[in-house]
């Protein structure tokens, strides 16, 4: 979209942001709000000890849901039981102990992932003002181990607009707000708390499994979340620590007004240090949900310590 503005035009100069309020050398963001009192308030939320894991399948046949450009995992076995046949390639171990192996290459955000704060930026500036450069050849700054050695626990609270807007899905592109958020999440019976860990089910993962790939990506724009000033306004207002959906990017992928791509990665991630979860398997625990009307849980999620990296694949639970 050659006509759309820059990010830095389209947020303006006064954009919310918390840089600074963790001090000069944060990198954990919003997830500072999760404090012992927020774990207890979600565990105030368990009610009868049901647990649903909340990451979507690796390496399945159909294949994995993954953003333009990146590619599902791919797996391959190194050892198995003909390694330990007569002239196969297994290691031999006193007692004759067999042991399968394998190994995979992947995009570390090839999955349900938690992003670095550093992962996306504009104006060659990361979250908290860190300099772009310090992505070259690694995160030396903003990488996703401090997200990883913190974890994230709280109260979550899901908001299923599919369901509320009575759809299996949301359509390509289709889009809401906080407002609409509020409005779901006040139908549910549940409404969203300050510091809550908010997740939106859209049916975007059943929809990915449900017809073939082409489809899928047949003029792929997700649905999702919005840009505007006062949404962002909202998600600093009400503190939320961190964004979890069943989409690949969190929000609609292009800001239906002026065609810029992800600007909630910019004023939500770069600029207020919210953490991103996508691609979250959210079907189970909102059917389980719809049936008792309780749409809180504890949410418990801590990503992978990989040294420098951009983001990490995470399977986080919810105990309700
Ligand atoms: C991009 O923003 C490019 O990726 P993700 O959806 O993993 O955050």
């Amino acid at each position: 979209m050659a006509d759309a503005p820059s990010m830095a035009e389209l947020l303006g100069d006064d954009t919310p942001k918390n840089w600074g309020k963790w001090g000069p050398d944060d990198e954990v963001g919003a997830l500072n709000y999760l404090d012992a009192a927020q774990v207890m308030r979600g565990i105030a939320s368990v009610k009868d000890g049901q647990v649903f894991t909340l990451q979507c399948p690796m390496g399945l046949p159909h294949g994995d849901p993954v953003f333009p450009g990146r590619t599902g995992v791919e797996r391959e076995m190194v050892y198995d039981q003909n390694s330990f046949k007569e002239g196969g390639n297994g290691p031999k171990f006193p007692g004759g102990i067999c042991y399968s192996d394998d190994k995979a290459t992947m995009f570390l955000q090839g999955s349900t992932q938690y992003d670095a704060l550093g992962h996306a930026w504009y104006d060659d500036t990361l979250w908290n003002g860190v300099s772009a450069a310090e992505t070259n050849g690694g995160m030396s700054k903003n990488s996703i181990m401090p997200i990883a050695e913190r974890g994230a626990v709280g109260r979550g609270v899901l908001i299923d607009m599919a369901r509320y807007r009575g759809k299996e899905w949301l359509d390509k592109g289709e889009t809401f707000t906080h407002e609409d958020l509020e409005e779901a999440a006040n139908a549910q019976g549940t409404p969203i708390q300050d510091r809550d860990i908010i997740c939106i089910r859209m049916g975007w993962l059943k929809y990915f499994y449900s017809v073939p790939n082409e489809e899928f990506n047949d003029g792929l724009v997700e649905p999702g979340l919005r840009y505007s000033r006062e949404l962002v306004e909202w998600f600093q207002r009400r503190e939320i620590p961190n964004l979890v959906t069943d989409t690949i990017a969190n929000e609609v992928t292009y800001d239906p007004e002026t065609g810029v791509a992800l600007p909630l990665h910019a004023a939500l991630l770069r600029n207020l240090g919210v953490s991103l979860t996508e691609i979250t398997w959210l079907d189970d625990l909102a059917d389980a949900c719809a049936a008792d009307g309780r749409w809180d849980f504890l949410y418990t999620a801590a990503p992978l310590k990989v040294f420098e990296a951009c983001g990490s694949p995470v399977n986080p639970i919810a105990i309700r």
